[in-house]
């Protein structure tokens, strides 16, 4: 008889075997930690990200308009609940969480540091924001933990309309008046390098790559994900006849890929650290909303005591 196989034994097994980890099995502390970080990251960003776009609802320029919009963002704060339940399975609070973004102990992502000035810049965020956190999206379905990877499908569904719906707004702009079309130039200008900054410093640069790839948490890397956006969206960049603000974009026949210029990484370090155009601004928001919808909870609570 062979002799029983450990945790970590079985753990790495499952993991090898492409088999989903879900919240009752055994997993490793650096494994369940790291998941944590992750998707209680990606949930703020999710909710953090509300803001920049919330604040055009009232302003879009037609009804149709804001209902779309009113549901798009909406839709983020559904993805931000998804992504807490998730991270709850493996033993952390909401509460705990949320304490966490407010101190500035937990990131969210750093473009939604970045101010939304125009109805342009709506558009944009739906075309390159969206487009960029679903091709991040799409591979994390394949992600190791069932919770995670399930909250991915229906999550990408979604953002596919968000994508859709920016791409719209931008091609709108770009068949209307000079104004228009300067408009929806100048969001791109704006909006364009920060989305790259989205997939995260590079793959040498990582602190978490090489565990979570081995781990399968992540199933591609932030570089390979950053090129799969870029070689996406120059075509339907040049289909609104727009350009991208980058002289070293190129169409590279060897590789097959697009090779462009280098990001500014000290921005992007910048930005991350807190010191953003909007960063205190996106905090003291939630902070305030949080202490606004306190009596929402404790009403919720109160019923749910009365009807034990
Ligand atoms: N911003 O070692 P890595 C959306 C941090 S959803 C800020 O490479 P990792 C929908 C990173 O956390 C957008 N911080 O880290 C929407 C780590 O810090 P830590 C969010 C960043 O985890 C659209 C440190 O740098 N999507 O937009 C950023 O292996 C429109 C070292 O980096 C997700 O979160 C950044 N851009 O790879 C909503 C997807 N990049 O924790 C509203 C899930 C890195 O050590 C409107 N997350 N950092 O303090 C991921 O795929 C990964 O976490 C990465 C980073 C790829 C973001």
């Amino acid at each position: 008889m062979s002799p029983a196989l450990s945790h970590e034994e079985i753990f790495a097994g499952r993991i090898a075997a492409d088999e989903r980890i879900e919240p009752k099995d055994w997993m490793p502390e650096g494994y369940r930690r790291n998941l944590i970080r992750q998707i209680s990251q990606h949930a703020h960003s999710e909710v953090i990200g509300m803001q920049p776009e919330g604040a055009w609802i009232t302003r879009a320029p037609s009804l149709k308009r804001k209902t779309v919009l009113l549901a798009k963002v909406q839709d983020e704060g559904g993805h931000g609940l998804y992504l807490y339940s998730a991270a709850e399975t493996l033993g952390t609070s909401r509460e705990e969480m949320i304490q966490a973004l407010q101190s500035g102990r937990a990131k969210y992502a750093s473009i939604f540091n970045y101010p939304c000035m125009s109805w342009g810049d709506v558009g944009a965020i739906g075309w390159l924001v969206d487009g960029a956190a679903i091709v991040n999206q799409i591979s994390l379905q394949q992600t190791s933990y069932g919770p995670y990877a399930r909250a991915m499908v229906r999550i990408c569904k979604e953002e596919s309309f968000h994508q859709r719906q920016g791409y719209d707004i931008m091609l709108n702009l770009c068949r209307g008046s000079g104004e228009q079309i300067a408009m929806a130039q100048d969001a791109l200008d704006r909006w364009w390098w920060p989305s790259l900054m989205m997939f995260g410093p590079h793959d040498a640069e990582s602190a978490h790559s090489s565990r979570s790839m081995a781990w399968k948490i992540k199933r591609q890397s932030n570089d390979e994900l950053r090129q799969k956006f870029v070689d996406q969206t120059v075509p339907q960049a040049e289909f609104l006849g727009l350009r991208i603000p980058d002289p070293k974009l190129q169409w590279n026949e060897e590789r097959g890929h697009y090779d462009f210029g280098e990001i500014d990484w000290e921005e992007f370090a910048r930005v991350v650290a807190g010191d953003g155009p909007c960063n205190a601004e996106r905090i003291d928001h939630h902070v305030r909303a949080h202490e606004d919808g306190a009596w929402v909870r404790k009403a919720m609570l109160a019923y749910e005591e009365r009807h034990r």
